[in-house]
């Protein structure tokens, strides 16, 4: 099916910012999906979906916009868009005042009465659009004229909702990352999450959705992120899914799937599956977010650390799946040294990446009833990231956000395979936990450079060997060695200055250092095609 009629004009739009063009919108493809379904026939056919990205000129989103000289225009709004979005809004709303503005997305969803967009908006739908848009886009095209500006979004039976996978394109499959649901909500409560209001979870029924799965597949779709908020929930349908695509891998290896899971259930027979999956097509997310009982507790987490720590050591060592551990700073009662803890046993179990998040309150999230005790203060712009709490104050709440930059850079990046080993083990010089190495290595690297982003690869390959050496006071052979291995496993063409007198060496012989068979992440040396897989594995794990 193609995503976008070949008219020039339509009278429903239906845009959105994405946050990369690798990211599709399959929100607004739910809304284009029931078009007819719920707003009566002919409403699809005058419905145009427009994607854009953030960091596009608002003025030109605009002009996108109105070349179709639509009456309505639904926008999905996000953490990530809602402030450019209100740009667009403004200035649509200043030249053609006429248009409709309708409104939709998690962002909007809580705290409206707080929001410019809200108010500068026609209506605002909360919650899923599915049902409410199409119906309301019928009322406004033919009457009678709705009332309300602010309209509850209705949560029908997922049964009674048409499927939104025909409307990937091919470009899309070709291209980006594609967005499927088996389920929608989660069970869990955890205080922080948006999610944690659903209070349950909803399975799409399994036939239906294997059949659209299997559709995408014989277009040529190879790439594909659940977003179910808990994968691992219903094991019988977590096991077909996998089935399916295991029994495709034979014919399609360049397969890969991406899913969000619960790190203390993992059935045997999940194990079994995940077992078989070859290397680079599973990936696995994993929130562990703090290993600390007591504020698990207080953020109403249910987890069983004992059994999360047996599962994330059998999927790092007895499959071949890429697993991806969620951390959370700055939760109400962690203290720095109690998430060093975390951290260290996390990275003890040796996950493919930590990543490193810090609290940020999203609108709408339970997590503000610990504002007053434990003197939580966010950041009032987007994304409401923590600034300090009543365990950690704004100084070393900034040193954390740095490791977390720096951590990105050095160790998710995954270019220091042999460097980041040598920076985290504990020495006889200098002693320490892998967290605490690297947070002197952060505070070292701040204070040396004052920067935290735009780095030159060459240049942080100088810098570690210098902290390595200077600081850590390391046989520089043996680590000028392990930086060479890894800067010529990256696939670079550089010269740093501390690998210069060996890469000219090098440059005579041939080189004697391989370290691919340490470095799990492909190298930089990519066809086109790699290096899209690449992207899309990254982005991927980008939530
Ligand atoms: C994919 C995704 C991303 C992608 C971006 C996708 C894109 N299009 O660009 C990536 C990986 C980059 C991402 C990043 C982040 N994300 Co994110 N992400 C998601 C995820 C997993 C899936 C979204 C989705 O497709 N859902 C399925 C569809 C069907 O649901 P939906 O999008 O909500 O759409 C429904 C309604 O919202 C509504 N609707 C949507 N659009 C419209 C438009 C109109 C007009 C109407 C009427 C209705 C309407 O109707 C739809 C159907 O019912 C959700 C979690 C989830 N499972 O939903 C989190 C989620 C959206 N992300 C969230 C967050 C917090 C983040 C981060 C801040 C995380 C972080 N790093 O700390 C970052 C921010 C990125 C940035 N650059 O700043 C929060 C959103 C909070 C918010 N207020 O927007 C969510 C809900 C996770 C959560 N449970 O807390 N994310
Ligand atoms: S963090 Fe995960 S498990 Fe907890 S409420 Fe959110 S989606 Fe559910």
């Amino acid at each position: 099916m193609v995503l976008t009629s070949s008219a020039k004009t339509a009278a429903i739009v239906l845009a959105t910012l994405n946050a990369k063009y690798i990211h599709a919108s399959l929100g607004l493809r739910c809304l284009l999906a029931n078009m007819d379904k719920h707003g009566g026939a002919g409403l699809r056919s005058q419905t145009q979906l427009r994607e854009f990205v953030i960091g596009q000129p608002a003025i030109r989103i605009v002009e996108e916009l109105l070349a179709l000289q639509p009456e309505v225009i639904g926008l999905g709004i996000y953490i990530w868009n809602v402030v450019e979005t209100t740009q667009v809004v403004r200035l649509l709303k200043t030249l053609r005042p006429d248009i409709t503005i309708v409104l939709g997305g998690p962002e909007v969803s809580h705290e409206l009465e707080q929001q410019e967009i809200c108010r500068l908006a026609d209506h605002v739908i909360t919650g899923w659009g599915d049902v409410s848009f199409p119906k309301l886009c019928r009322a406004l095209l033919d009457g009678p004229q709705p009332l309300m500006k602010v309209i509850v979004g209705e949560q029908p039976a997922l049964s009674d909702l048409a499927l939104p996978y025909g409307d990937y394109t091919d470009e899309d499959l070709a291209q980006r990352l594609l967005y499927v649901e088996a389920s929608r909500g989660c069970p869990f409560k955890c205080e922080f999450c948006l999610s944690s209001l659903d209070k349950t979870a909803w399975a799409f029924d399994l036939d239906r959705f294997m059949a659209e799965m299997d559709a995408l597949y014989q277009r040529g779709a190879r790439n594909f992120k659940f977003v179910d908020r808990t994968f691992n929930l219903k094991i019988d349908n977590s096991v077909r899914i996998l089935q399916f695509f295991l029994d495709r891998l034979d014919e399609s290896p360049d397969i890969f799937v991406h899913f969000e899971v619960v790190p203390d259930s993992l059935p045997d027979r999940l194990k079994e599956l995940i077992s078989q999956f070859p290397a680079g097509s599973l990936q696995f997310e994993v929130g562990i977010q703090s290993f600390n009982p007591e504020v698990q507790q207080r953020i109403s987490r249910k987890q069983d650390n004992a059994k999360t720590a047996d599962n994330l050591h059998w999927l790092v060592n007895q499959s071949q799946a890429h697993v991806h551990a969620d951390l959370i700073f700055g939760l109400p009662g962690e203290t720095l040294e109690s998430f060093a803890q975390g951290f260290d046993r996390l990275y003890a179990l040796s996950p493919h990446e930590i990543q490193f998040g810090v609290l940020k309150r999203l609108r709408g999230t339970p997590i503000t009833r610990h504002t007053a005790d434990f003197g939580m203060v966010y950041d009032p712009q987007t994304p409401y990231t923590i600034l300090q709490n009543s365990t950690v104050d704004f100084a070393a709440m900034q040193r954390v956000k740095r490791f977390a930059r720096y951590w990105e850079m050095v160790a998710n990046s995954g270019r220091f395979s042999l460097g980041l080993e040598m920076l985290l083990k504990d020495g006889p010089a200098v002693p320490g936990s892998a967290f605490g190495h690297f947070l002197a290595f952060s505070d070292w690297l701040w204070q040396r450079t004052g920067k935290t982003h735009e780095f030159a690869f060459e240049k942080l390959v100088d810098l570690l060997f210098e902290h390595l050496t200077e600081v850590r006071l390391l046989d520089p052979q043996l680590v000028s060695a392990a930086l060479l291995a890894d800067y010529q496993a990256s696939g670079a063409r550089g010269r740093p200055t501390s690998l210069a007198a060996l890469l000219a060496k090098q440059s005579q012989a041939k080189p004697v250092l391989v370290a691919a068979n340490r470095v799990e992440r492909q190298g930089r040396h990519l066809s086109q095609q790699q290096a899209l897989r690449v992207e899309i594995q990254k982005a991927a794990a980008a939530a």
